[in-house]
């Protein structure tokens, strides 16, 4: 028996002004508790042009709740999406360690559930195809939904099949009439961005083959609390999941979480399947899991406080470290212009007084500022030429790889600051 699909009561719909959530975005009830401010803040990935900086840039609150009947951790406040996505600066392939993660994506959907060649699989916040091309290469019919057109085209010049759209039920009916139903629907981490979670799920089922499955990867809100990532809180991810929520709203489509496997990606996320039911019970992780969230106190409001408490404690660790070191006259520069970066870099105001420039891969963000602290942000290649004696590792999601990569660096006496979980330094 389908149970009610409808979105519970949120008082404004994503179309219109910045809304603000008076209930639970999955079970309805009006029990949202707020844990932690981080204050006004910039959109994560609005980099500034050099005539941008010469505008008002737009603020918007940012503060966290949990829902105190089904404990989903999420965001007061939701920014209109085509303020965030129709235009887009992150690049899934400008992250090497990202192209191996979703080779390893499309060999696990394989392995798991044999999809006859030339099956569509459907990817939602495609962005630019990294997923979807080791898709193809298993001989699997790829196509993307992604709202950002300056991404599509990225996409598209890979040869990677793209719909330009926010992903919802008239685009899944699209779909459905021009290529049939799919076999799989992907969703990596789009589903955080998704304010309207039961439009979401129920385009996601009318897509769906009978026998298909929906593929969620969603950062982890037990790992978010342990590790104290504080950072990847930002307007963008409007939810912070753990299975026992998830489980809840699929049960009211009648799918069922048929498994749940963790994941090191971004700092440690989850990846979730769901399913209509069908003979075989649920993995075991499923419950599992459910039974480790409940013994890691995700269901007592005192969690959220210390979280709230720790995140305070980290920002003058950090500032206190970085005041010490440019007091000795090191130079100090960021290695990474990650969205997340920008969330500390704002909530602990770390401007060029701490750090000269910022460094990324993504050709995007070159030649423009981070949001809010105004940071100029160049190609690797300057760090390079440049060798500062410290580099506050702000992609520090890729700290593995990363210090492997800048061996010469560390080598010649170049030292890295890792801000997560605690502020430490890596010779
Ligand atoms: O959820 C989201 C995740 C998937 O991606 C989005 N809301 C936004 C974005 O978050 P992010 O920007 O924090 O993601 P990453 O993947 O942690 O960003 C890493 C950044 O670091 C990229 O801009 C690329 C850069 N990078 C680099 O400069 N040198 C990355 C590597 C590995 C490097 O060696």
């Amino acid at each position: 028996m389908m149970r009610s699909t409808r979105a519970p009561g949120s008082r404004s719909s994503p179309k219109s002004n910045r809304g603000v959530l008076s209930r639970c975005r999955i079970c309805g009830a009006q029990t949202l508790k707020k844990f932690l401010s981080l204050g006004p803040s910039p959109l994560a990935n609005n980099f500034l042009t050099t005539e941008q900086l010469r505008r008002r840039e737009p603020y918007f609150p940012l503060d966290v709740c949990v829902c105190t009947t089904c404990w989903l951790v999420q965001l007061a406040d939701v920014v209109p999406p085509e303020t965030m996505f129709a235009q887009y600066l992150y690049l899934t392939g400008a992250s090497p360690p990202m192209r191996l993660h979703f080779a390893g994506l499309a060999a696990d959907l394989v392995r798991r559930f044999s999809p006859p060649r030339a099956s569509l699989i459907i990817d939602v916040g495609s962005n630019d195809g990294t997923f979807l091309e080791q898709a193809q290469a298993h001989g699997l019919r790829g196509l993307g939904v992604e709202p950002a057109a300056n991404v599509v085209a990225v996409a598209e010049a890979r040869g990677v099949e793209t719909l330009n759209a926010f992903f919802n039920m008239e685009v899944a009916e699209r779909i459905v009439r021009d290529k049939g139903p799919a076999r799989a629907v992907v969703a990596t981490n789009v589903f955080a961005h998704v304010h309207d979670l039961y439009g979401f799920v129920a385009a996601a089922v009318r897509l769906l083959a009978e026998d298909g499955v929906f593929v969620l990867e969603v950062p982890y809100v037990v790992e978010m609390l342990d590790r104290l990532e504080f950072d990847t809180i930002y307007h963008e991810h409007l939810s912070y999941f753990g299975v026992r929520p998830l489980t809840l709203l699929f049960d009211r489509f009648g799918m069922q979480v048929t498994h749940v496997s963790r994941l090191k990606v971004h700092g440690g996320s989850i990846r979730v399947y769901a399913q209509r039911p069908r003979d075989a019970a649920p993995s075991q992780a499923v419950s599992e899991l459910v039974a480790q969230e409940t013994a890691r106190g995700l269901g007592t409001f005192e969690t959220y406080e210390l979280f709230a408490q720790r995140v305070h404690a980290l920002k003058h660790e950090l500032t206190g470290l970085l005041r010490q070191l440019k007091a000795r006259g090191s130079r100090i520069v960021g290695y990474g212009a990650p969205a997340k970066g920008n969330t500390l870099l704002n909530f602990c105001r770390i401007g060029t007084d701490m750090l000269e420039y910022v460094i990324d891969t993504t050709p995007f963000k070159h030649g423009r500022y981070t949001p809010g602290m105004h940071i100029p942000v160049f190609p690797e290649t300057r760090f390079q030429s440049d060798r500062p004696d410290y580099a506050l590792l702000l992609a520090w999601n890729y700290a593995d790889d990363i210090l492997k990569k800048e061996v010469v660096y560390r080598e010649q006496g170049g030292k890295f600051i890792i801000p997560i979980p605690h502020p430490f330094i890596v010779s």
